[in-house]
């Protein structure tokens, strides 16, 4: 099994991942800038500290579960596990190409370390429901504020709350935005807090781009056994990468020449910055 990180150790690993993720998208040519730089903080802090795993022993038994709900931020997933140790980080070079064991959208079949395969969006937090049912380890799953429009996620957060299962931890990726722009120009969320509350959650707001915030509330979710907890994690999709936040339609991005150079200088600062924690 893995040592726990240190804060400090967390906020590097999170910017390892962004680099590394945007450094095999670039390599790509093309994916989903947006929506995997939103969730890097949680899963630095998740497979940094909290989340019971061994990268030697990806099905080890009494294991925690992760399902990557919004399961087109799978190169975000697959940059933590490769950091992690699942598999060599030169596997992040074949995301999405002909045979790889990293599929753009999260495969269990494909990859060490993947518990849920996902893609196709309210799926994985039902499955993550009826993990968290039928084990008593901790399963988190990362759901996005636009996937909640899919009326499955609430029957599934319903169960959850009826069941009180208090060993799920669902994390929203309140990044405000959905495939086509902005979700109140689409389909409003209203106050998700008070929503998951509503349904019987124990429902924690967070400044989702803050390692020691977040890792505070995973704390509490943890230690609360009556019910199961909703993070609601406040977000901008692209965080991290100045290159990728500036564009407001930044959900899947195809590089020009332009963009790759903005991209090239992020990751450099992102590296300058990695550099300066160590
Ligand atoms: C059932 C289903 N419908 C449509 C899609 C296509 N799709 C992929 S991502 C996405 C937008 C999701 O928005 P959100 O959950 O907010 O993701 P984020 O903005 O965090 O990337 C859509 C519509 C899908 N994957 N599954």
């Amino acid at each position: 099994m893995q040592s726990s990180l240190d804060l400090r150790q967390i906020e590097s690993f999170n910017l390892s991942i962004k680099k590394e993720m945007a450094t095999a998208l670039l390599n790509m040519g093309y994916g989903h800038f947006g929506g995997c730089l939103s969730v890097t903080e949680t899963l630095a802090c998740l497979y940094g500290r909290y989340l019971k795993h061994d990268p030697a022993n990806p099905q080890m038994k009494d294991r925690d579960l992760f399902v990557l709900s919004k399961g087109h931020a799978g190169p975000a997933l697959y940059a933590t596990l490769a950091l992690r140790g699942f598999f060599d980080i030169s596997w992040l070079k074949t995301i999405n190409a002909n045979g790889t064991n990293l599929p753009s959208h999260a495969d269990m079949q494909k990859t060490p370390g993947v518990d849920m395969t996902t893609g196709s969006l309210g799926q994985g937090i039902s499955c993550a429901t009826g993990m968290a049912a039928g084990s008593d380890s901790n399963v988190f799953t990362i759901v996005g504020d636009g996937e909640l429009q899919e009326g499955q996620c609430w029957e599934a957060i319903q169960f959850a709350a009826h069941h009180k299962l208090s060993n799920l931890v669902v994390f929203v990726d309140n990044n405000k935005r959905q495939l086509d722009g902005d979700i109140n120009d689409i389909q409003a969320s209203f106050d998700l807090q008070k929503k998951f509350e509503s349904f019987g959650f124990q429902s924690l707001p967070v400044d989702g781009g803050n390692v020691e915030a977040i890792c505070l509330v995973i704390e509490q979710a943890i230690a609360t056994n009556d019910r199961p907890t909703a993070i609601i994690l406040d977000t901008e999709k692209g965080q991290g990468m100045q290159s990728v936040v500036s564009i407001s339609a930044n959900h899947h991005l195809r590089l020009d020449d332009n963009l790759r150079a903005a991209i090239e200088a992020d990751i450099a600062l992102l590296d300058a910055k990695i550099e300066e924690l160590k």
